[in-house]
C-alpha cells in the first residue's frame, strides 16, 4: 500500500462550454467556472479536470487546439485562467488540465507552416505520405469516419488525421515535436497546475510502414486501431516525458486509452515503469455496444459488467492503480444508460454511484452527475452540435439506413448527451446562461437541478457528499483489496473490500425489483454498521436474509 495523494482523492471533470455563462453569450467561460468553485468545495471534490480551455476553431469543441499556450477567447483571458488557479488552491482543491498532443489543429502555427513545402522546418512535426496508386496511403477510417488522410494539393502528398481533418496527427518520432511538448508542459506546470488528464495518449505511437486495417468486404475504410493504439514507440515516449517532465513535479497523470487492456494498463501504471498515474480503459464502456460498434445498440449483461470491473480491480490491485468513471463528456449519461431515468432516476444514480465509488481507484464525477442529469432527445439533427454525431448521420443517410432507426442510436450514444448545459436552477436556461444557449438545455431542468437538489436532503447531490465524506473516513475505501461476491447472480453486484482485519461489504441491486439475498452470509461477522444506503428504511436483515428494492445500494462496515 503505497499512499499518494491522487489515490485518495475525488476528481471532478468540467466541460467549460456547458458549465456556466458569466457573460450571457451563451457558452460557458472561466469566470463561470469561478463562480461555481464553491459549489464543487461544499461537494467535497479535491481535483478539477478542465477539458480543453486553449485557443481552438472549435472542430470538435477545443480538442482541436491552434495554440496550446493561449486561451480561446470565448472562454475568456490568460488572467481569468491565472485566477482560476489561483481561486482553486486558495480552497485546497488541485487543478490537472486536458493534455491533447495525438493530434493539434489544423489552423496552429505549425500545420500552417508545415503544409507550405516539404523542406518547410515544420513539415517533419506531422505526418505526410504519398499516395498509393492515386489513392490513400492506407485504408484507415478516422474516427469521426471516412478515410484518415486528407490529400494536400500544395505538396501532393496526404496527412493523417486519426479523428477530423482539422485535427491532424502530430509526428511522435520526430524528437524536436517531442521537445517543443515537453517544454509547453513545462510551462504550464511552472504555472502551478497539478497534472494532466491526457487525450488518447495510447495512440501517438504508429508503426513507420502503416499496414492496411483489415477491410469488412461491405465498407470502404477499416480500423487501424491495431496499429496506433498502444503503437511500437508508446513507453519510450512516456518514459521519456515522465524523466523530462512529469518526475520533477509532485502531480497527477491520467492517461485516455481506448483499446488498453489490463496486461497493458499494469505496465502504463506501476510505479517502477515511470510512466503514468493511472488510465482511461475503455472496456466497461463498451459492454452495451453490439458487434459493429457504439452505435449498435445492445441491452447491458450485468454479468458482463460485474466479470469486466472485477477484472480490472484485480489486474490493478497490487501493481497499478485504477481510475473509475461511468461518464465524461464523451458518454452518454450512465442513469439513462445503465439505470433509470423515469421513475427510479434518484434510486439509481445513487445505486451507480455507490457502485463506483466504492470501488478501488480514484473515482471521477462528471459535470451534472452529481445530480442525476439524463440523456436528451432532440427532434431535429439540427439541434446536435457534435462532429461525430453529424459525420455518422451523413454516413448512415447515405447508406440508406432510415432517420428514425439513426436518431435511436444518436439518443441512446452521441456525446451530446453530456454536453447539454450543466442544470444550476429552475429558471430560464437552467440558470447557465442568460443568452442563448450553445446548445439547447435538457427540457427536465425544472425538475432536475443543482438549487433543488441541494435543498433536499434526500437528492443525488447529498448522497455524492456523504460518498465522498465516507472515502477521508475509511481507509479501507482508498486501499483495501476488491474481492467479488455473488459472482453468477445476474442482478446483484456485490463485492467486499478488505484492509487490515476491515471489511467492507457493498450491495447494489441493479434491477428494477425486489430481490431477495443472503449475501451477508459470505462474510463472517459480529457486528455491522450500515454506512450508507439509498433507501431511508431499508430492510432489517434477520441471519443474513435481507430484500433489496428496486435499485437499492447498501455498504456495510464488518
Ligand atoms: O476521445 C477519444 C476517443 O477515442 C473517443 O472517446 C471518441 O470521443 C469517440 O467518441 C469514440 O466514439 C478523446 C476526447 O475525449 C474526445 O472528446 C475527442 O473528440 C477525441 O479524443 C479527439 O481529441
Ligand atoms: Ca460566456
Amino acid at each position: 500500500m503505497h499512499k499518494k495523494w491522487w489515490k485518495e482523492s475525488v476528481v471532478y471533470q468540467i466541460y467549460p462550454r456547458s458549465f456556466m455563462d458569466s457573460n450571457g453569450d451563451g457558452i460557458g467561460d472561466l469566470q463561470g467556472i469561478i463562480s461555481k468553485l464553491d459549489y464543487l468545495k461544499n461537494l467535497g471534490v479535491d481535483v478539477i479536470w478542465l477539458s480543453p480551455v486553449y485557443e481552438s476553431p472549435n472542430d470538435d469543441n477545443g480538442y482541436d487546439i491552434s495554440d496550446y499556450q493561449a486561451i480561446m477567447r470565448e472562454f475568456g483571458t490568460m488572467g481569468d485562467w491565472d485566477e482560476l488557479l489561483k481561486e482553486i488552491h486558495r480552497r485546497d482543491m488541485k487543478l490537472i488540465m486536458d493534455l491533447v498532443v495525438n493530434h493539434s489543429s489544423d489552423e496552429h502555427k505549425w500545420f500552417v507552416e508545415a503544409k507550405k513545402s516539404k523542406e518547410n522546418p515544420y513539415r517533419d512535426y506531422y505526418i505526410w505520405r504519398k499516395g498509393k496508386d492515386g489513392k490513400e496511403p492506407n485504408n484507415w477510417y478516422s474516427n469521426f469516419g471516412g478515410s484518415a488522410w486528407q490529400y494536400d494539393e500544395q505538396t501532393d502528398e496526404y496527412y493523417l488525421h486519426l479523428f477530423s481533418k482539422k485535427q491532424p496527427d502530430l509526428n511522435w518520432e520526430n524528437p524536436t515535436l517531442r521537445n517543443e511538448i515537453y517544454e509547453m508542459m513545462q510551462w504550464w506546470l511552472d504555472k502551478g497546475i497539478d497534472g494532466f488528464r491526457m487525450d488518447v495518449i495510447n495512440f501517438i505511437s504508429k508503426p513507420e510502414e502503416m499496414p492496411d486495417g483489415e477491410p469488412k468486404p461491405w465498407k470502404k475504410y477499416a480500423s487501424g486501431s491495431k496499429y496506433y493504439r498502444n503503437g511500437p514507440r508508446i513507453h519510450e515516449y512516456l518514459q521519456e516525458m515522465n524523466k523530462m517532465v512529469l518526475s520533477n513535479y509532485d502531480v497527477m497523470t491520467v492517461g485516455e486509452m481506448p483499446g488498453v487492456t489490463p496486461e497493458l494498463a499494469e505496465i502504463y501504471t506501476q510505479e517502477e515503469k515511470k510512466e503514468l498515474n493511472m488510465v482511461f480503459q475503455f472496456e466497461h464502456m463498451g459492454l452495451d455496444n453490439g458487434p459493429n460498434g457504439k452505435w449498435d445498440l445492445k441491452p447491458l449483461d450485468l454479468l458482463d459488467l460485474k466479470k469486466n470491473l472485477t477484472k480490472w480491480q484485480k489486474a490493478l490491485e497490487d501493481k497499478g492503480w485504477n481510475s473509475l468513471y461511468f461518464n465524461n463528456h464523451d458518454q452518454p449519461r450512465i442513469v439513462s444508460r445503465f439505470g433509470n431515468d423515469g421513475p427510479l432516476r434518484v434510486e439509481s444514480a445513487k445505486m451507480l454511484a455507490t457502485l463506483l465509488h466504492m470501488m478501488k481507484g480514484t473515482p471521477y464525477i462528471y459535470q451534472g452527475e452529481e445530480i442525476g442529469m439524463t440523456n436528451v432527445q432532440f427532434d431535429s439533427i439540427e439541434d446536435y452540435r457534435d462532429i461525430e454525431i453529424h459525420q455518422f448521420y451523413q454516413e448512415q443517410l447515405e447508406e440508406g439506413l432510415s432517420v428514425g432507426k439513426i436518431m435511436e442510436s444518436i439518443y441512446a450514444k452521441g456525446r451530446d448527451n453530456s454536453r447539454t448545459p450543466m442544470q444550476w436552477d429552475h429558471t430560464e436556461n437552467a440558470g447557465f446562461t442568460t443568452g442563448t444557449p450553445w446548445i439547447k438545455v435538457n427540457t427536465n431542468y425544472k425538475k432536475v437541478n443543482v438549487k433543488g437538489a441541494i435543498a433536499d436532503p434526500n437528492s443525488i447531490y447529498h448522497y455524492y457528499r456523504k460518498l465522498i465524506e465516507l472515502r477521508k473516513e475509511h481507509e479501507v475505501i482508498v486501499y483495501g483489496n476488491y474481492d467479488l461476491l455473488l459472482e453468477n447472480h445476474p442482478e446483484i453486484f456485490a463485492y467486499k473490500r478488505s484492509l487490515n482485519g476491515e471489511t467492507l461489504v457493498v450491495i447494489c441491486n441493479f434491477s428494477e425489483k425486489e430481490i431477495e439475498t443472503n449475501v451477508l452470509q459470505e462474510v463472517t461477522f459480529d457486528s455491522c454498521e450500515m454506512l450508507i444506503s439509498n433507501y431511508q428504511d431499508s430492510d432489517k436483515e434477520e441471519e443474513g436474509e435481507m430484500i433489496l428494492l428496486p435499485y437499492e445500494a447498501r455498504v456495510y462496515l464488518v
